[in-house]
């Protein structure tokens, strides 16, 4: 009888007790790495979609760059910036320097659309807007954002700009919001950059953007 107590080794009572500890153990380490986790899917979700805002903002500027392009030289033909308003701009150019801005590919918009948290770009004679940035298919969403505007001084242009011809340099600013909220992280950040933007104390990973875009021949045209 003696021997059976050495060959068993272990009480339940023993047991219970390691596999409880194991257990502290296992929640401790899970505890304290989670976040680790949740921190590098925010950075990696955070960049991948930064990127994809930055492309398509970059495709954005260079067409209000375009509204630099008046072949004939006749800069005065059409105003380069037709609409510049905070959520909205509109730029035309001369594609094929017939001296005016009615022809294929000669106007462009942009819009910021609040409700379905997108902006939306309408080619030159297109009937409809069509989703730019965020929108039904893709898991970004746009929170905020906003045009500025400034003229050949740098000066800040109040939008809507009444004279848009006063227009020579254009900012574009937005904050972008990925689809998946990450556990244990809070944004709390104020994007001072945008008015009214934040904080959002949610979940949400978002990323500020920026572009910038000058409209030169207008300046030097009209020099
Ligand atoms: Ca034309
Ligand atoms: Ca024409």
């Amino acid at each position: 009888m003696k021997g059976k107590t050495d060959i068993c080794g272990f009480t339940l009572m023993e047991l219970l007790v390691v596999l409880l500890l194991g257990m502290v153990l296992a929640g401790a380490v899970y505890s304290f790495f989670l976040p680790i986790f949740g921190a590098v899917r925010h950075v990696h979700e955070a960049s991948f979609m930064q990127e994809g805002v930055r492309s398509a903002l970059e495709i954005m500027i260079r067409d209000i760059r375009m509204a630099d392009s008046f072949p004939n030289g006749k800069v005065g033909a059409c105003s380069p910036v037709a609409d510049a308003k905070s959520d909205q701009i509109t730029v035309r150019m001369d594609v094929n320097g017939d001296g005016d801005c009615d022809d294929a590919d000669e106007e462009i918009s942009y819009q910021f659309v609040e409700d379905e948290k997108s902006i939306e770009r309408k080619g030159s004679q297109a009937d409809d807007f069509e989703d730019f940035i965020g929108g039904d298919d893709t898991g970004i969403q746009v929170d905020c954002f906003t045009f500025v505007y400034y003229d050949r001084n740098g000066n800040e242009l109040a939008a809507p700009v009444a004279d848009p011809d006063n227009v020579v340099f254009v900012e574009v600013r937005t904050v972008v919001r990925s689809s998946r909220e990450v556990r244990g992280y809070t944004d709390d950040t104020v994007y001072d950059r945008i008015e009214d933007c934040g904080p959002f104390n949610d979940s949400f990973v978002r990323r500020y953007v920026e572009g910038f875009a000058a409209i030169r021949n207008k300046y030097i045209g009209e020099g």
